[in-house]
């Protein structure tokens, strides 16, 4: 199965990065397609821990072949920023290549998103300030610049003075901030040309004669299914597409070379930003989940959400996607509970949804109905197979099975690499 998918089910955080890295031994290429600095995936590698942004998880695999896609947003410092880190702790950055239409992110943008987030008020999205949304405003508006665009001075110039064009204007007039100047950013993208140069490539063509030849690539997606900006929960989304078919869209392949989709889910559900959740818990049980589960924000530290499993959002996430295998990850944090609860369905102003209401306003007025499971108490961290679980966390399990209609075929225990349970 030449072509696997890696999407988050939730809100994001779900364990994308392990999951990524999990199979590694089995990979030849890994495929950022979407987002940008914005994502943080977590890696537990023996005593060592790294925190990727930009970068694909898959670097830190020897061998592996790692892309970022034309689907991406690309801040330069950040990339050579990573880069260098990654390099100063032993990992072989040399496999990466950069898509030639992956769209740069400069100061601009991230001026932007912070700026009009303060601008918003009450309205805030919560965005990670990373200049994501703006970047991806300037793609569509058609006055993005790409990376290709760094080996051409006079197009470059031209094309950051089409950029810079109404935003001085928006900066000043509104933003009351001052204008920033073509030649500032064009010396600045100038500067990491030379060091860009040899990474980029045209991936889309590398990665179907890879696909051709029979070779195993990931395709990486950051954020989440409720964070797509067309199947999230919109306006708080992020700005690009993090679901299964912008696997294809981000990295230039065709629908048809993703063979297998793999949807990582929490054991329970947590977001970072605005946004309706109706499983949140606003108690000592929401505090004691985010301590025990430690959650807080990969990027920016903040404290993530938290709330109880939603199985319509699996559902949900499964159909966008077309899910085809479930991994619930951080089963061992909800150890100690007497009882899980679920979310099954919702109470939208009196009316029972079964479904993820279409309706954002419905959305937000959603109350879970929850149906109760019994918990563990138990150390599961230790388990390897299906068997030596505690038989009510083997039932657990097994009913967020039935609910999601969805095989799980990984079960994530731990943190480590090895803390998982895979069902064959
Ligand atoms: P943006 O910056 O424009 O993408 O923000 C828009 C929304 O998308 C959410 N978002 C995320 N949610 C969860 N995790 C993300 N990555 C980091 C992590 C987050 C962090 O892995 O922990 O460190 O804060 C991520 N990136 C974007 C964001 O919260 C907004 O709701
Ligand atoms: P991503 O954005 O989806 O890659 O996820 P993050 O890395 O932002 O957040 C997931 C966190 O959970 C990381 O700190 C992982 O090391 C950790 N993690 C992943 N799977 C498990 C698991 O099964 N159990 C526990 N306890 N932690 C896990
Ligand atoms: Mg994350």
């Amino acid at each position: 199965m030449p072509g696997i998918v890696i999407v988050g089910v939730q809100w994001g955080d779900e364990g994308k990065g392990k999951a990524t890295d999990l199979l590694g031994d089995r990979t030849d290429w890994v495929v950022k397609f979407n987002g940008g600095n914005n994502a943080g995936h977590t890696v537990v590698i023996g005593d060592e821990k790294y925190a990727l942004h930009l970068l694909p998880s898959g670097i830190l695999s020897p061998g592996v072949n790692a892309v970022i896609g034309n689907g991406v947003v690309v801040d330069l410092e950040v990339l050579f920023y990573e880069l260098e880190a990654l390099h100063a702790r032993g990992v072989d950055t040399s496999r990466l290549r950069v898509s030639a239409n992956a769209h740069i992110i400069t100061g601009y943008h991230t001026t932007l998103d912070k700026v009009s987030e303060r601008f918003l008020g009450k309205r805030q999205i919560g965005t990670t300030g990373r200049g994501i949304g703006p970047a991806y405003a300037d793609k569509i508006n058609r006055v993005g610049i790409r990376v290709q665009d760094l080996f051409d001075e006079n197009i470059l110039r031209q094309k950051v003075e089409g950029a810079l064009d109404q935003k001085n204007h928006l900066l000043v007039k509104v933003f009351n901030r001052r204008a920033i100047s073509v030649d500032e950013i064009v010396e600045e993208l100038l500067s990491y040309a030379e060091r860009l140069r040899p990474m980029v490539a045209d991936t889309g063509l590398q990665l179907n004669e890879a696909l051709d030849a029979g070779d195993v690539v990931v395709f990486e997606g950051g954020q989440a299914t409720m964070l797509d900006v067309d199947h999230g929960t919109y306006p708080f989304v992020t700005s690009s597409s993090a679901t299964a078919g912008g696997a294809a869209t981000g990295s230039g392949v065709g629908p048809n070379r993703l063979d297998r989709i793999v949807g990582i889910a929490k054991a329970y559900t947590t977001r970072v930003g605005a946004g309706p959740f109706p499983t949140e818990l606003f108690d000592e049980q929401g505090d004691w989940l985010r301590s025990r589960g430690f959650e807080f924000g990969t990027t920016t530290g903040r404290p993530r959400r938290v709330g109880w499993y939603d199985a319509p959002i699996t559902r949900y996430a499964t159909r966008i996607n077309g899910i085809t295998d479930l991994v619930i990850t951080k089963l061992d944090i909800l150890t100690g509970l007497d009882q899980i609860p679920v979310c099954v369905a919702y109470d939208v102003d009196g009316e029972r949804f079964d479904e993820v209401p279409v309706n954002q306003t419905d959305f937000h007025h959603a109350v879970p109905i929850l149906e109760y499971f019994p918990g563990w108490k138990e150390d599961i961290s230790g388990a390897r197979t299906f068997d030596e679980l505690p038989l009510t966390a083997q039932q657990y399990i097994l009913a967020l099975e039935q609910m999601s209609g969805t095989r799980i075929s990984v079960i994530g225990v731990g943190a480590a690499r090895d803390a998982v349970i895979v069902r064959h």
